[in-house]
């Protein structure tokens, strides 16, 4: 065996060298895996007793594409076409042997293969667009060569991997196999021994190429693609490989490429790729210290947020005992769960074997006392959001839960340290804050209390990287990181329809600027009523107004919006005729607000919430806040949340124009400004 550097050896076996690279964790193509790959290339093609090449990793994956963290700094090694025209040019057949996950430049490696063989879990995708890029180094103009236009198209717009069973049926692998290294050296040998062709992609035709396709294609994801400027890139670079010859096609992929990789979305997108990985560390503590057991979880309460909450575990193969008040209200809850995965398979996104074993890992209780979750290692409490009821909950819980058991809160707003107190092990309690629906939204608010164990937190962080979520640190203050930024904007969106603004006026400016939806259109769609009742009702607020007056939102089709049975929305002159009586009733002289105010008084005030949060320690760094608001309040990934997006923009210019619109900008962001400095560093 000889090393050739520190992450790549080569041995030759039969005729064929057999070149391992071993860069953890995922064998990114970083400067020392490029001249690895080079220079073995340049021993294997000058060595006369090797006949053929397997290109392998070590660890847990194939490699997962080029360095990220590389972006953007200077070049350093063997460029990457320089090592891919090594790899196809060679004279001696190249097979590219793959576990794990081929990914972006990975591929495109392997594409330059003359072959490729993979065992049966591996995935191949080209997820540049994720990172609001494209496949740089020739992945849009060979996979379609291979897999034919309209699966390109699919794959690199939408950065999805296909698994091997597809990747095989399209011809993107040539065999499945189990023992990699050993078949993939018998495959090798058996191209030698066989004399078969040295099969450049880049000779290759685009095959189903068919007219208008790229048009309709277009058409149909104007919605999916909004906002976004790197799947028209990605779409362009597909057109060229059916259109132009090979090369010319590589010059369109390299030109765009430059375009977006000096872009700002890139630039955002990058950073949420980091962000969202930093967001699971917890600072200050040991990455390897010992993590409690969770080998079953207990959920209090099957309502909406309580079967969401359980799907998750279930999904992850954790059996979860879910305990409810009564029988009616346990079925109900049991009935939706089953229901939500019984929809999932009918859409074929997962088998009725899957439902079963899912609903098997289920103990539905009909328990006053709670003594059905003494065995649990977590419990997550979903109750209606009452502190007197939750810490009823949880005094019960302190007195059945076994020694060590984790004991969390699912409130969206509530003290944690107060629910807490009503225990007798505060260490072992925190808060979970799960987001509706919490069997598909990402985010997960983990709210360490005042007492809240390192090792508790940890292993909440750990559980739920384990049930998909990405789970930010929050502090205990008045909701939490989310709801507390969210409040500042709602309250500036209604001060601006008092103003002059109309509810489909902000909406529109936030949707524009790439929000699901805006302010009053998420209010109607959430229920105007929430935590609203009649008998306290005073008028106060536009809200009362309009449940006094029988609006509740999209759940009865008026709101600040009328809605017909097919949801389509149009603003409601009732709605409008309330806010302008109220206004009206405040002495407000309506005015002309423009889109630029409007969208400075929405997120400015965010913004400054933010350095607040930061400035108290509720949250542990700005790129934590704005993976929240990625993963929880819908904010346009390309834009890389609030605090990126505030860099972007200059903290300067949002100092001066919150003080413009009588803010006071929060201490943080003043002496940011005066050091010249950002919140993230990253723009
Ligand atoms: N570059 C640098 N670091 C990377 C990396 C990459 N491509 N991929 C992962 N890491 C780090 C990550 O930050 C984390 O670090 C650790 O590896 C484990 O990752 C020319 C331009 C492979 C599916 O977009 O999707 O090729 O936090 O926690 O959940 O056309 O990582 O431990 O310090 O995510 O098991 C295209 C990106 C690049 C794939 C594994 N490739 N990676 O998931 O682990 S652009 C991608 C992933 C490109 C070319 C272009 C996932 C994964 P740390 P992890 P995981």
């Amino acid at each position: 065996m000889a090393m050739i550097n520190a992450v790549t050896d080569l041995t030759v076996e039969g005729g064929i060298a057999v070149v391992t690279l071993d860069s953890p964790p995922v064998n990114a193509l970083s400067a020392d895996v490029r001249d690895g790959l080079a220079a073995a290339m340049a021993a294997a093609t000058g060595d006369p007793s090797v006949k053929a090449v397997v290109l392998i990793c070590a660890g847990r994956t194939f490699i997962a594409g080029a360095d990220i963290s590389e972006f953007g700094k200077p070049a350093r090694g063997a460029s990457l076409p320089d090592v891919q025209a090594a790899i196809e040019n060679s004279r001696k057949p190249v097979v590219a042997a793959i576990h794990g996950t081929a990914l972006g430049g990975g591929l495109e490696v392997a594409l330059v293969c003359h072959y490729r063989v993979a065992v049966g879990a591996a995935k191949f995708g080209l997820p540049e667009v994720k990172l609001g890029l494209l496949p740089g180094a020739g992945g849009t103009q060979r996979l379609p060569r291979v897999v034919g236009a309209a699966k390109a198209l699919t794959m690199v717009t939408t950065g999805m991997p296909i698994g091997a069973k597809e990747a095989l049926t399209s011809g993107l692998v040539d065999a499945v196999v189990t023992d990699l290294r050993v078949e993939a050296i018998a495959f090798a040998q058996r191209v030698v021994a066989d004399d078969l062709p040295l099969k450049r992609v880049r000779d290759r035709d685009v095959a189903d190429v068919t007219p208008g396709m790229f048009d309709t294609y277009r058409a149909a994801n104007v919605k999916l693609f909004r906002g976004f400027e790197a799947p028209e890139a990605n779409l362009k670079c597909i057109e060229a490989a059916a259109t132009l010859p090979f090369d010319d096609g590589m010059a369109v992929e390299r030109r765009l490429f430059v375009g977006l990789m000096s872009g700002l979305q890139s630039k955002a997108q990058r950073y949420v790729f980091f962000a969202e990985r930093m967001a699971n560390k917890i600072d200050g503590l040991d990455v390897n210290a010992p993590l409690l057991p969770v080998t079953s979880v207990g959920v209090v309460g099957a309502g909406t947020m309580g079967g969401g909450i359980a799907m998750n575990f279930l999904n992850a193969g954790i059996p979860v005992t879910i305990v409810e008040m009564s029988r009616e209200a346990l079925d109900r809850g049991v009935a939706t769960i089953r229901r939500n995965y019984d929809n999932t398979a009918a859409k074929g996104r997962m088998t009725v074997d899957d439902v079963t074993a899912r609903m098997a890992l289920l103990t539905p209780v009909v328990d006053l006392d709670l003594e059905s979750l003494s065995a649990a290692d977590m419990i997550v409490e979903a109750v209606f959001e009452n502190m007197d009821i939750k810490r009823q909950v949880f005094a019960k819980l302190d007195r059945v839960a076994k020694p060590g058991a984790i004991i969390a809160s699912n409130t969206s707003y509530l003290d944690v340290d107060a629910i807490a107190a009503a225990t007798s092990r505060p260490e072992s309690v925190l808060g979970l804050h799960f987001f509706s629906p919490a069997n598909v939204m990402r985010l997960l608010e983990v709210v360490r209390g005042a007492k809240t164990a390192p090792q508790v937190l940890a292993t909440a962080m750990a559980t739920a990287k384990k049930i998909g979520k990405v789970a930010v640190v929050a502090g205990v203050c008045d909701g939490f990181i989310g709801n507390r930024m969210l409040a500042a904007r709602q309250r500036e969106a209604m001060a601006l329809i008092v103003e002059g603004a109309l509810p489909a006026d902000v909406d529109r400016v936030l949707f524009d600027f790439g929000f699901p939806m805006g302010p009053f259109q998420m209010s109607d769609l959430a229920g105007l009523d929430i935590g609203w009742s009649a008998d306290t009702s005073k008028g106060e607020t536009i809200r009362d107004r309009l449940c006094e007056a029988g609006l509740r939102g999209q759940k009865n089709g008026r709101g600040f919006y009328d809605y017909d049975a097919q949801r389509n929305r149009a603003p409601s002159p009732i709605a409008e005729k309330i806010i302008l009586d109220y206004a009206a009733e405040r002495g407000v002289n309506r005015r002309q607000i423009d889109d630029a105010e409007i969208l400075e008084r929405c997120l400015y005030p965010m913004v400054n919430e933010g350095a607040k949060i930061l400035e108290e320690k509720m949250a542990q760094r700005a790129s934590d806040i704005d993976i929240v608001w990625i993963n929880g309040y819908g904010w346009p990934v390309y834009r890389g949340g609030p605090m990126f997006w505030a860099d972007s923009v200059g903290l300067a210019t949002i100092t001066a124009r919150l003080s413009h619109y009588g803010f006071e900008p929060a201490a943080m962001l003043s002496r940011l400004v005066s050091e010249s400095k950002g919140f993230t560093g990253a723009v």
